[in-house]
């Protein structure tokens, strides 16, 4: 049977369009393993897929088997995605650096066809993928083809599964957000017409391939005939590569999660006055803490900052400029409204929709962007794709978001934190961001996390602050005073640690499940100084 053909809403058909316009556009910039920048035109990108998917092609694939792509972001990556999305292959990306035990876990699950990972990558030997194969520039080489089956699909629907992202699965088991064509392409198609990249961008890219914000930097690059660059891994660590391969590489926008910044503010802020191209930085995964959101600000004043917010169930919901600068006494960041192809809805722990400002209620998430549904868990897609709760007979389903917001006067939102970061301490409800908030606002403190540190029997609330500079001294008797006179005393935490840097997780999240197990034993903490809230 001939090949499969991709209908309108395909992912592959969406990000190749300017293909056809510009061919000579550079899609993608990337730097080789000795930093020099190799331009991908979308006509070679193009080429590359079409190479790529003449092999899947031949492998006989139905439409529907997986395929795991191994890889960081690259222009041969970016071909296997759009290659698999041609041929309605749902693709599975996960990272070089992913452990073993949770590629297998992953494999286990969603039982690929095809494991193809980046040349150059050590292949795993795990046992759980069918075929295997690996690719680069030079095209996708099959190392051990899969089985042989059944070709029961000739079109590829709006429908069918673009790809399946694994959630960190910080909240329990890794869950397969599985996002269809439709989904990814009308979000796609929304952030064109907010106009959050032009054909003129050149936009950086520095999640994990595994991190959905890593296909929202590609999906919008090219969507929008940008230029897609990619930052590589061991550029990221080193203030210095980060900012000079920005620089070089005359980047307009930078995707990235608020960690990304955390140590060229740290250690060498001036470095940001070099990236005179840079127009804006959206950020997005967890909130930004506000001293560090001032000093970005401070040193790139020609950049708007926009704050992303959004579940990888729709991937992102709302775009808001944060203000410059920075009102002095605001301590939680606006998530404004939701972005052209969606709306939010707040509701109360009563189940009533929340329409007086002030008031706090969980987001529900109205959009045609939502994902199908966990790969193989009926159950916890029920719990999160649910009736609307304005108007729940006309049957169709929302996204509860499991956040907390608070309503503006004007419907806009602010973000108030996850339900499961609201914790009872003695019977009181506590909300961990606001402790947060308020020991950012202590002078040397860029940004703190706080967590729940089982102790004898209960429960007590322990603080982790990274200080503005390495020299920085905090003096933690006066920063415990200071919550105490701003905050209800079962808000206070017990003790304060300052760390070098926060736990992250591989997403570049505050990993708060290592932060917790380092807190619970000081002796974890180097560099503790801490004084007790007896
Ligand atoms: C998230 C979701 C991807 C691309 C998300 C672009 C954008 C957003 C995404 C990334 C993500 N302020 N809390 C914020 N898919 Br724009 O983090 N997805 S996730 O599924 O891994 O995590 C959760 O992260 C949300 O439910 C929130 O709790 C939190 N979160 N963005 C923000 C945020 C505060 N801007």
């Amino acid at each position: 049977m001939e090949r499969p053909r991709p209908s309108a809403d395909n992912l592959y058909r969406l990000l190749m369009g300017p293909a056809a316009v510009t061919p000579d556009k550079p899609a993608v910039v990337e730097a080789d393993e000795s930093g020099v920048l190799h331009e991908i035109s979308y006509r070679r990108l193009d080429l590359l897929t079409q190479e790529y998917a003449a092999v899947l092609d031949g492998l006989g694939l139905d439409v529907g088997d997986r395929v795991v792509v191994e890889a960081d972001t690259s222009a041969a990556a970016v071909a296997m995605l759009l290659a698999c999305s041609m041929l309605g292959l749902p693709f599975v990306t996960v990272s070089p650096q992913t452990p073993d035990t949770r590629l297998l876990s992953i494999l286990r699950s969603v039982e690929p066809a095809l494991h193809a990972r980046a040349d150059g990558l050590a292949r795993r030997e795990l046992v759980e993928a069918d075929g295997s194969a690996h690719f680069g520039p030079g095209g996708l080489v099959v190392e051990r083809p899969p089985a042989r089956r059944v070709r029961r699909r000739r079109n590829v629907l709006a429908t069918d599964t673009a790809y399946i992202v694994f959630t960190s699965g910080s909240t329990g088991r890794p869950k397969g957000v599985v996002m269809s064509h439709r989904a990814i392409v009308t979000f796609l198609r929304a952030m064109l017409e907010d106009g959050l990249a032009g054909p003129d961008d050149r936009v950086a890219s520095t999640s994990p391939l595994q991190f959905d914000f890593a296909l929202f930097g590609i999906g919008v690059a090219l969507s929008s005939g940008a230029t897609l660059v990619p930052v590589r891994r061991e550029d990221l660590g080193s203030p210095r590569r980060m900012i000079g391969f920005l620089r070089d590489a005359e980047v307009s926008q930078v995707h990235g999660v608020p960690s990304l910044w955390r140590p060229v503010l740290r250690h060498d802020p001036d470095l940001l006055k070099e990236l005179e191209r840079l127009r804006s930085v959206v950020f997005a995964g967890e909130e930004f803490p506000i001293p560090e959101l001032r000093r970005l600000q401070e040193t790139l004043p020609g950049a708007r900052v926009v704050n992303g917010y959004g579940a990888t169930e729709s991937m992102a919901a709302s775009f808001t400029e944060v203000p410059n600068p920075l009102p002095a006494e605001q301590e939680r960041l606006s998530i404004g409204h939701a972005h052209a192809g969606a709306e939010m809805t707040l509701v109360d722990h009563r189940g009533e929709v929340v329409t007086q400002p002030g008031r706090i209620g969980e987001i529900y998430l109205r959009s045609p962007a939502l994902f199908t549904g966990y790969w193989n868990d009926p159950e916890a897609t029920a719990a999160v794709l649910v009736p609307d709760p304005v108007e729940p007979r006309h049957g169709q389903k929302v996204l509860r978001t499991g956040d907390l917001a608070r309503l503006g006067t004007g419907g806009d939102l602010s973000f108030v934190g996850r339900s499961d970061y609201q914790v009872q301490i003695r019977g009181n409800r506590v909300e961990l961001g606001e402790v947060e908030g308020t020991l950012t606002r202590l002078p040397t403190v860029t940004a703190a996390a706080v967590t729940l540190v089982p102790r004898s029997g209960d429960h007590v609330l322990m603080a982790a602050v990274v200080l503005d500079r390495p020299g920085a001294h905090l003096d933690v008797g006066a920063a415990l005073a200071f919550c105490a006179r701003e905050l209800p005393t079962y808000m206070v935490p017990r003790s304060i640690h300052t760390l070098p840097e926060l736990p992250l997780t591989e997403n570049g999240k505050v990993d708060r499940a290592l932060l917790t197990q380092k807190l619970a034993s000081p002796r974890g903490t180097s560099d503790v100084r801490h004084a007790t809230n007896a």
